[in-house]
């Protein structure tokens, strides 16, 4: 059977960043007008007044300190909470096509690829802009691949079940080369108005070219040596956005057409699963715990990610065998794990082994051993 071989990586960053005492200055005026504006109703019992945020407990809570949104001025007025972002024409590049594009082309540099190298597209994120075209063929023909493309959705763990279909692409010769995207506007389906996540969601795009070990050159390849992919149904993690919303007569700006969550039952469920699934995947590999020099985890939560590999390596992980970006990023859904492999893998020596790890809703959970070559 063909190796598939991860042999570059490319991150989108955008330009503008909010900290957590941005945020929580926004959020807490919104929470002041609120309450005054309700003050009678609030006073009679009808209406419940607003708690306001605070930057001590998104930092102890999630590690979170900052994250980066493809526009934060409509973000940060109390009045908006969403950002300005005009729509663009049928005929312009989308803007989630563009941050992939970013991200496509540093990974192809990485690679030493160039667009006639790729035979597959892959735009693996948690939501999509729109229904139709897929965003990836739009990519492809933006890039100039000859080839095709198609859309997935696995919410956080897109980019780990991603990668594994384009190995099986590599394997069954259906592909030479395939190009993975994760660009995930979080920005666009979080609530910005939610005290308990309006501080949880970053914007970023990831990008991996995943090739034929064959053809694959550069100083950035990890060979693939083992993929486990988990699913299991669960409300705990919901977005009830789609387009079955024009039958709800209330309409599209309800709060469960965006991001929620019930945060303490996902901490609970997900690490146990997460931490079982990186143990049985480093085993199915062939390999031990300790052989692994390096975890690229989901990065939702920074408690969360020290329980995990607490629970897999049987003690407390040193900083740079657990990598986390989540302080300047913040969770950047399916991007995040990619993030920290891109930006914390170089320093290490070939034959080294890493898992990259996401886990998030559904539940899903994918875990990608690798070798650096
Ligand atoms: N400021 C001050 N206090 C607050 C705030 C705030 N902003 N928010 C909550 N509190 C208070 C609560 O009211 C509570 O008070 P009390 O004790 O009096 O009841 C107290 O703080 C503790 O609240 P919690 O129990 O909720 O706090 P936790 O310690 O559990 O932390 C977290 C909350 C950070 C949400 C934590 O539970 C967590 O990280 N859970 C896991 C989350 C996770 O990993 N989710 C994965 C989702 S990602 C995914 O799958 C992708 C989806 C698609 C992307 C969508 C993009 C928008």
């Amino acid at each position: 059977m063909k190796k598939a071989v991860i042999s570059g990586t490319g991150l989108y960053t955008p330009a503008q960043s909010i900290t957590n005492e941005e945020l929580v200055a926004c959020f807490n005026t919104y929470v002041e007008q609120f309450n005054a504006e309700h003050a009678a109703a609030i006073a009679a019992g009808t209406v419940t007044a607003l708690e306001p945020s605070s930057v001590a407990f998104i930092e102890k809570a999630s590690g979170i300190k900052a994250r980066y949104v493809m526009e934060k001025a409509g973000i940060l007025d109390p009045q908006r909470m969403v950002s300005h972002i005009a729509e663009r024409g049928d005929d312009d590049l989308s803007l989630q096509a563009e941050i992939c594009v970013a991200a496509a082309q540093q990974a192809m540099d990485r690679a030493g690829k160039s667009a006639a190298d790729i035979d597959m597209v892959l735009v693996a994120c948690s939501n999509m802009q729109r229904a139709y075209p897929a965003m990836a063929v739009e990519v492809q023909e933006a890039l100039g691949i000859d080839g095709y493309g198609f859309d997935m959705n696995v919410a956080c763990s897109s980019a780990t079940f991603g990668i594994q279909q384009a190995v099986a692409a590599i394997q069954s010769g259906q592909a030479r080369a395939v190009l993975v995207l994760n660009p995930e506007i979080t920005s666009g389906h979080l609530n910005w108005r939610d005290r308990d996540s309006h501080f949880i969601f970053g914007d970023a795009c990831t990008a991996i070219i995943v090739e034929d070990a064959e053809t694959a050159r550069g100083a950035h390849r990890w060979e693939i040596l083992d993929s486990k992919l988990k699913t299991s149904f669960s409300n705990n993690i919901r977005n009830n956005f789609g387009f079955l919303n024009r039958f709800d007569e209330q309409g599209v700006g309800q709060a469960d057409k965006l991001f929620r969550q019930q945060g303490r039952k996902v901490f609970k469920d997900v690490c146990p699963m997460a931490a079982e699934m990186i143990k049985d995947t480093i085993a199915h590999a062939g390999l031990e715990v300790p052989q692994v020099s390096r975890y690229w985890l989901h990065q939702a939560n920074l408690n969360m990610n020290q329980l995990i590999s607490r629970m897999v390596l049987g003690r407390d992980a040193e900083p740079r065998e657990a990598p986390v970006i989540l302080d300047e990023y913040a969770n950047t859904s399916s991007a995040g794990s990619i993030i920290a492999f891109h930006k914390h893998s170089d320093d290490m020596a070939p034959g080294q082994l890493g898992v990259i790890c996401s886990f998030g809703a559904g539940y899903s959970i994918g875990c990608v051993v690798v070798k650096r070559l």
